[in-house]
């Protein structure tokens, strides 16, 4: 009762933001262009649905209404389709959110549809509608390019709300591992309090209760106000024996302690001489494997077969993500791992398909029929493998299935606790929620040509914050959008990034704190219009480069305090120190000349890259330059 209590009174009224969403109403508020009309013979519920029939391929219309919906707001949504012979390139029938400015189209949210004939299904999305906007359409429609019919019933749009806690543990970092025994040990909670609150509650009325628990026994309990949206909290765990233990923090209301959020995290005390997990990342951020730091540098790719991998090996790169692992029979996925391993390549291990609802869930897989079996099976079968380096989770699957990421998480987590697991998303605004849901996170800017290099150091920036552990393996784009544009208009307006900005956005990604780039993607690189071999030989200049900074990248000795200050926000820089020599990366990725000012004990000699002046204060970068410079000067003791 209690549960049911708090439900009723914490989650708002999903009211549907749409009007006469079951054309039911006949035609308005919607505003139909002439291929479509209201359809009172078909319907998913009610006695009415609005269908669409388009013949010519080069007609593009859309049905729309505006919703009501708030800038800065949350909405999910989502509309029952049916369709019929629906043919062309792109993915069909579908929905979108468009929101619009005073200058017209700003963005939307684009849900993948239905082709061909198929019966009543539902296709969802979600958005976060920027300030900026000024209005937000509802769209129903087939894609560009496409012909056929389809109708569409029970459209619904309505407001979602961040959940009013989010909480990041920054430390113990990986898994929750700390050493036993140790007297200060602590653990250090990011927290993100939502801005707006069940019952308007603000900050004073609130308290965040931590407890440190082993199985069912009550070891210790804190209560802390709040004085901030977002702070950062110490939990002291005092000197603990080896063990498990779970931290739970939660939001509650003072007064009576209603509780708005929680987080669990399963923390573990090892012992300092207890063995090592075959992977792991340590404290320093860094991946280790068997002992030693490794950077995973390397690529998607669709299967693994052994002419590639030898084109990775010998081109400087160690890993790989195939996509299309999970293909014939375990005998044949174990030869492709023994061929990777073979060629001294690490292998990236593709889950990401294998939940309910997913795009490329396959019916049966080696025998498994239901998806958590296919993931259960495939990490029973593979985890010790020598060439697995961590299992690849998720693939941009939105925040709304939350839960289900985090339940894969912890299942593969506790089936095998000797490899890390990795996340890649686009959905920047919401990386503090994915935090829990993998132990390494990524995220994929690809802005050539139409956005800034800048924004691979802006998106790793951002994912790094909100790890916060430092865990991050990043996805710089190798790839010319051309691979994935219909038109011969879009393909023109497409290209490959240069030499120059792949450097602007590999040290990019460097400078913010990415301990491992794989980049997207060889199989483009094989159809990229200029050419598998000038693309591959920028590529292999990039591994010759990072592979350089290496040693830097994976030293633990403090960094260099070089008074680093750049002149624009396009403009990422750090610093390593190895022994007696410094490395200073600093990289423009915005199209304005800027400078990096800093302080320099030596005059800096270049690594890699190339500046357009370089002194003991400064460097100058022109758009798209990027520098790794080295200075000898010996650490103070
Ligand atoms: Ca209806």
């Amino acid at each position: 009762m209690w549960t049911l209590y708090l439900l009723t009174c914490l989650a708002p009224a999903p009211a549907n933001l749409l009007e006469n969403p079951g054309f039911e109403l006949g035609v308005a508020p919607w505003r139909l262009p002439p291929t479509y009309t209201v359809d009172t013979t078909t319907a998913h519920s009610g006695d009415a649905s609005l269908r669409v029939e388009n013949t010519d391929p080069a007609r593009y219309l859309m049905a729309a209404q505006t919703v009501k919906l708030e800038p800065g707001r949350r909405c999910a949504f989502s509309a029952w389709i049916r369709t019929e012979g629906v043919q062309g390139d792109d993915s069909g029938a579908t929905i979108c959110l468009e929101w619009n400015g005073p200058q017209g189209w700003l963005g939307g949210a684009y849900p993948a549809g239905l082709k061909g004939t198929q019966d009543w299904k539902q296709i969802r999305g979600s958005a976060l509608v920027p300030a900026a906007a000024t209005s937000v359409d509802l769209i129903c429609y087939l894609r560009k390019g496409m012909v056929g019919r389809a109708w569409f019933d029970d459209v619904e749009a309505h407001e979602t709300f961040d959940p009013p806690l989010t909480a990041t543990l920054l430390r113990p970092g990986y898994r929750g591992r700390f050493t036993a025994s140790e007297a200060g040990a602590r653990a250090s909670l990011q927290l993100k309090i939502a801005t707006r609150l069940p019952h308007d509650l603000t900050l004073p009325e609130l308290r965040l209760r931590s407890s440190l628990r082993q199985a069912d026994t009550l070891i210790a309990e804190t209560e802390a106000a709040l004085s901030d949206h977002q702070q950062t909290v110490e939990v002291p765990l005092g000197a603990l024996p080896v063990g498990r233990y779970t931290l739970t923090t939660r939001l509650v209301r003072a007064a009576d302690g209603l509780e708005l959020g929680s987080r669990a995290w399963q923390l573990e005390a090892v012992s300092p001489q207890g063995p090592q997990p075959r992977v792991y990342l340590d404290d320093f951020g860094r991946t280790m494997v068997d002992g030693k730091p490794f950077f995973p540098l390397g690529f998607y790719d669709g299967q693994l077969a052994a002419d590639r991998l030898a084109t990775m090996a010998a081109g400087g790169f160690n890993t790989v993500m195939p996509y299309g692992i999970n293909q014939g029979d375990l005998g044949r996925v174990e030869a492709a791992l023994d061929a990777a391993q073979a060629a001294g390549i690490k292998v990236i291990y593709n889950l990401k398909d294998l939940y309910p609802g997913a795009q490329y869930l396959p019916e049966k897989l080696f025998g498994w029929s239901e998806p958590e079996a296919m993931a259960r099976g495939l990490v029973e079968r593979f985890k010790s493998h020598p060439a697995l380096l961590a299992w690849y989770l998720n693939d941009e699957t939105p925040i709304d299935e939350h839960a289900m990421l985090r339940a894969r998480y912890e299942l593969v987590r506790e089936l095998d606790p000797e490899h890390p697991t990795w996340a890649v998303v686009y959905q920047v605004q919401d990386l503090a929620g994915y935090a829990d849901t993998t132990d390494v996170l990524g995220t994929d800017p690809y802005p050539i040509p139409s956005r800034p290099a800048a924004l691979a150091g802006e998106w790793t920036r951002l994912t790094a914050a909100a790890m916060g552990n430092g865990l991050v393996w990043q996805v710089p784009q190798a790839f010319d959008w051309a691979n994935y544009r219909k038109t011969a208009e879009e393909k023109a307006a497409a290209r490959a990034p240069t030499l120059p900005e792949l450097r602007a956005m590999t040290y990019q990604c460097l400078a913010e704190g990415a301990k491992g780039l794989i980049y997207y993607s060889f199989f483009d690189l094989q159809r990229d219009r200029l050419g598998f071999e000038p693309r591959w030989s920028d590529m292999k200049q990039m591994a010759r480069e990072v592979n350089a900074l290496v040693p830097y990248l994976l030293s633990t000795d403090p960094a260099p305090n070089c008074d680093l200050q750049p002149s624009r926000a396009e403009v990422s820089a750090a610093a390593w120190r190895l022994g007696d020599s410094v490395l200073v990366i600093a990289a423009n990725g915005g199209g304005e000349p800027a400078e990096v000012a800093w302080k320099l004990p030596a005059a800096p000699a270049i690594m890699s890259g190339e500046a357009t002046e370089l002194t003991t204060h400064k460097v100058r970068l022109g758009p798209n330059q990027a520098v790794a410079v080295r200075v000898t000067a010996p650490a103070n003791r």
